[in-house]
Parts: C-alpha cells; sequence; structure tokens
C-alpha cells in the first residue's frame, strides 16, 4: 500500500453543527469535500498514529463509498485498526458502545439522523472521542480551524476491503475488523432491563409496534424485540434499512411517524407503540390513544428507572437541554437529586455523565440516554418503557394520567418554521437580544413578562463556557418561549420556538396542548414578530 498525499484548499462551509456537519449528499459527494473534513478531524483530533477506529454509519445513500474513503484516509494516516459494522452500518448508540467495549480512541459516524437520504438529500459525518460520545465543543472548534488552513490529505492507493462479510482484513498495515453490528449492542440491553418480566408481559397478550421507519433499527429492533424478547413476528415494521429510508422522513414524530400514529389512535390499536429515527438514537413512545411528549417521557423515566435492573440503585442526578421542558426538573425535585440544564446537543451531556454527576439525560428532540452509552439511544428508551410497564403492570395513558396528577401537567410544544431565509432569521434572533434588557415587565396578551435572558451554559466539569445558546422569555404565570436556531439544517435556517406551561388544577391535565398554550403561542408571536418575519403564518411542524 502506498500513502498518497493529495494537495488541497479549504472549502468554506465545514462547520459543525449541533452534531457534526451535516450537508446536501451532493455536496459531501464532490470530492474533495469529504476529504478535507476527515483528514482536518485526524488533524485537529491530534492524529491517529497507531489509533484504533470505529467506523459505521445509518446506512444511506453514499454511506458505503464514504467508508471506503475513510478507511484509506485511515489506512494512510497511521491508523493501526478501524472495527466496521458489516455493510458499514452501526446505530449511533451501537457505534457508542463498540467504543466504550473495545477501549477505541474514538469514532465516526455517518449519520444525517432523522434529515432524509438520497442523492438529493442529506448526509453527515461525525467524530466521537474515546468516550463514545461526540466531540466536545473545543475539539470540534479544532477540526473547523483545520478545514480551513488545510493543504493536503492523506489516502491509501489501494482499495478498502469489503465490508459485506464478517472477518478481519488488511489495508496495508491496518487491521480492518468488520463485526456484527447487533450482537453487542443487543447484549448490552439485556444486561441492563428485566427482559424476563418484558418476555412476561408480552405472552399476556401485551402487543407492541415498533416502526423501524425503514432505518438503521430495524434489524437492531427485530433481534431484540422479536428474537429474544419474544413479541409477535411483524411486530417490528419497516425493518429492512434502505438508503433513502424508503423515500421517507426517519424522524419518529406524529408528523413524519404518521402511519403508526394512526395505527396507535385507530381501532384495535396496540398496547405500545414506539418509532426510532434514522441512525437510532432518537425515540418516540405512543400507547393507545396517547401520544408521549419527549419531555413527558423524559420525566416518567427519571421517576420510574430504578424498576430496571440497571438502573435499581436509584439516579445520581439527571439533565437536560434548556428548551426541554421542566417535567423532569419536577421529578429531580421530589427525588432530591441534581437536574442539570445544558445547551442543545447531546455533546453537552458528556462531562456530566463522565463525572457521575448525572445518569439519565434527554432532550426534547426526542432523544433520552442514560450512562450506559455516551449517546442518546432509540431502542433503549423503548425498552426501559417496557420494563416500566412490565413491573406496572398499567397501560401508557394510565401511566401518564398518574404522573401529571402527582407532579403536574407541564404542557408542552414546539413549533419549527422551515428553510427560513437565513438573513430573516439571523435578524429575527439578533433583534429579540437586542430587546431581551426591556422586555421584563411588558404584557403581551394575557401574559406578562416576568424575566428575559440569552441562554449561558457553564459547564461544572471542565469549567468551559457555551454562551449564545437560546433566549428565554419567562413569564410571571410560570410559563416560559425560548427561541433558538436548529444547528441540524442543511438549507436556509429552521426557527424552533418552544413552548412550556405547567398547569397543576386536578380538571385541567387533559387538554389538547395547543389549546392551552394558546396564550403562550400568541405571546411569541407578539413578541419576535414570526408571521411579519417569516412570511409563514403557520409553522411547519408542530410537536
Ligand atoms: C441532534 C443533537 C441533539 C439535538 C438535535 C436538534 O440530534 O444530537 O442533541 O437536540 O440535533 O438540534 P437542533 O435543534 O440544533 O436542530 P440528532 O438526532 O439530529 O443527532
Amino acid at each position: 500500500m502506498q500513502r498518497i498525499t493529495v494537495k488541497t484548499a479549504p472549502i468554506p462551509g465545514q462547520k459543525p453543527g449541533t452534531s457534526g456537519l451535516r450537508k446536501k449528499t451532493a455536496v459531501f459527494m464532490r470530492s474533495p469535500f469529504l476529504e478535507n473534513y476527515v483528514q482536518a478531524t485526524f488533524d485537529g483530533i491530534g492524529g491517529i498514529e497507531g489509533q484504533t477506529l470505529v467506523v459505521g454509519g445509518d446506512g444511506r445513500y453514499f454511506n458505503d463509498q464514504a467508508i471506503a474513503i475513510i478507511l484509506r484516509m485511515a489506512a494512510a494516516n497511521g491508523a493501526a485498526t478501524c472495527i466496521v459494522g458489516q455493510g458499514g452500518v452501526l446505530s449511533t448508540p451501537a457505534a457508542s458502545h463498540l467504543i466504550r467495549k473495545r477501549g477505541a480512541d474514538g469514532g465516526l459516524i455517518l449519520s444525517a439522523s432523522h434529515n432524509p437520504g438520497g442523492p438529493d438529500a442529506d448526509f453527515g459525518l461525525k467524530y466521537n472521542g474515546p468516550n463514545g460520545g461526540p466531540a466536545t465543543e473545543s475539539v470540534t472548534e479544532k477540526i473547523y480551524a483545520r478545514t480551513q488552513d488545510i493543504s493536503e490529505y492523506r489516502i491509501a492507493d489501494a482499495d478498502a476491503p469489503d465490508i459485506g462479510q464478517i472477518g478481519t482484513h488488511a489495508l496495508g498495515p491496518m487491521r480492518v475488523e468488520v463485526i456484527d453490528p447487533v450482537s453487542d449492542y443487543a447484549d448490552l440491553m439485556e444486561s441492563l432491563f428485566d427482559f424476563d418480566a418484558i418476555r412476561a408481559l408480552l405472552r399476556s397478550g401485551f402487543r407492541l409496534r415498533f416502526d423501524a421507519m425503514h432505518a438503521v433499527t430495524g434489524p437492531y429492533a427485530s433481534e431484540i424485540l422479536e428474537n429474544r424478547l419474544g413479541a409477535a413476528a411483524g411486530s417490528v415494521v419497516n425493518a429492512t434499512p434502505s438508503p433513502d429510508f424508503g423515500g421517507g422522513h426517519p424522524d419518529p414524530n406524529p408528523i413524519w411517524a404518521r402511519d403508526l400514529m394512526d395505527t396507535m389512535y385507530g381501532p384495535d390499536a396496540p398496547d405500545f407503540g414506539a418509532a426510532s429515527d434514522g441512525d437510532g438514537d432518537r425515540n418516540m413512545i405512543v400507547g393507545r390513544g396517547c401520544y408521549v411528549s419527549p419531555s413527558d417521557s423524559l420525566a416518567v423515566l427519571a421517576d420510574l428507572a430504578h424498576l430496571a435492573p440497571g438502573y435499581a440503585r436509584g439516579l445520581k442526578g439527571v439533565a437536560r437541554s434548556m428548551p426541554t421542558s421542566g417535567a423532569v426538573d419536577r421529578v429531580a425535585q421530589a427525588k432530591g437529586i441534581a437536574c442539570y440544564e445544558t445547551p442543545t446537543g447531546w455533546k453537552f451531556f458528556g462531562n456530566l455523565l463522565d463525572a457521575g454527576m448525572a445518569s439519565l439525560c434527554g432532550e426534547e428532540s426526542a432523544g433520552t440516554g442514560s450512562d450506559h452509552v455516551r449517546e442518546k439511544d432509540g431502542l433503549w428508551a423503548v425498552l426501559l418503557w417496557l420494563n416500566i410497564l412490565a413491573i406496572k403492570n398499567t397501560s401508557v395513558a394510565q401511566l401518564m394520567q398518574a404522573h401529571w396528577a402527582h407532579y403536574g401537567r407541564n404542557y408542552y410544544s414546539r413549533h419549527d418554521y422551515e428553510e427560513v431565509d437565513a438573513e430573516a432569521a439571523n435578524a429575527l434572533i439578533r433583534d429579540l437580544t437586542t430587546a431581551l434588557p426591556g422586555l421584563a415587565g411588558q404584557r403581551f396578551g394575557a401574559l406578562e413578562v416576568a424575566q428575559a435572558d440569552e441562554f449561558r451554559y457553564d459547564d461544572p466539569v471542565d469549567g468551559s463556557t457555551a454562551r449564545s445558546q437560546g433566549i428565554r422569555v419567562f413569564f410571571t404565570n410560570g410559563a416560559r418561549v425560548v427561541f433558538r436556531l436548529s444547528g441540524t439544517g442543511t438549507a436556509g435556517a429552521t426557527l424552533r420556538v418552544y413552548l412550556e406551561r405547567l398547569e397543576t388544577v386536578p380538571d385541567a391535565l387533559a387538554e389538547d396542548p395547543q389549546t392551552a398554550l394558546a396564550d403562550v403561542i400568541a405571546a411569541a408571536d407578539a413578541i419576535a414578530g414570526i408571521t411579519a418575519r417569516t412570511g409563514r403564518a403557520q409553522p411547519d411542524v408542530i410537536t
């Protein structure tokens, strides 16, 4: 094998967002876009000489070709071993687990998560560190800095091995270990949850439906739910991953998982429904006629995780991203454990998990996870729910009602305005930031602003500071609205508006969230001038 050094020049637009670099597939495919970013990653982390890396992705269009390039570049950069999922497939949580289990130095995960896949859709790449978690801000800054002064990349002039079969290959002096992507992860799940109790629940006639959305969790869910736990054959639907996710949008929410919602709200609905996203780290939970919002799911899991063997000793603490509702805070307070509020992005949980300060984390964006890996984990959340339902012997709807009756209900909704003109979106945030000091005391419809600020996070573990992490407006009645721009889109800007209001009156716990939040929704528009500035009368997606 020869190491070739290829001259290159910086390519604009390689700044990682909330979770690695996400771009249109066509952009990634235009050489040397991928090569530059991979070399910048290797250089940004201080080189990979002698290292072991885990490499895998969600199987979307260009996954296999990109992995072949990454392997050739890893070999030319002196890596000792690359551990690759068979066929180039690894769910994000499974990749995180492999990095940890094998003591690898890090990993490259190829995914644009819940974004659609295909030649005209999206692709992504991110680096995870030796703890199995997404690179911290300081590391992604180094990677980004390198993309701006890169002048060459290194690549082997040999073909990458066939990764379709399990086995060990050589690429020059580098070992390429092709492994079963599912078994290690399935074993980990079996070690955390009471599989006997879940098996008994499923034998008792409890029916479930898991929608893999033609994405990476298909093989994982089939093995765990059907093979190991005995769910009826066919309980896992859309189980064969496809490069364009069956032409769909693999985002587990009531909009994009419409089929599942219709089934769960239809006649003869199963007892439990769930879905996961493109790379398997997000989840949606829905009972018969009862959708569970991600923020509520986090609160319920925090309350009852001790019913699963892996969490029987209780939680050390919990953490949520700032825009996530305060439902979990109320649980933490009742249990006397710490609750941390971090910026959006799973990478901000890593230090808390590593330091043993939190053992359960979650985000409003359909992510929940624990210290078993350093990513959010879709199937993990599904199994914890099943474990809880098996022990409590109750339905999802009953469980939610009991939770709200005890803790109150944080009515919650997120309104997304997608592909908004980037300049208009930036101006909206800029003007809001300028207006912040004068907002307190102002009335917007029925609500009065108590306090408004721009969220900043001081990491209690490494002392780093993340600024400008979203605008928060608190009202005197305890309601809250948050404005921020998404860091995961690939076209224009996406404005996210997060709306929340706590309700504790027993008779008022079963309203439609959009109705319960009507005053907050109106105030949000009045404060930010959303309709006027974006030209949109309605959000594109309401979750
Ligand atoms: C990523 C991050 C999450 C974040 C989500 C939404 O999820 O890992 O931490 O909450 O994006 O981010 P934004 O609001 O900036 O679009 P995923 O599932 O896309 O990797």
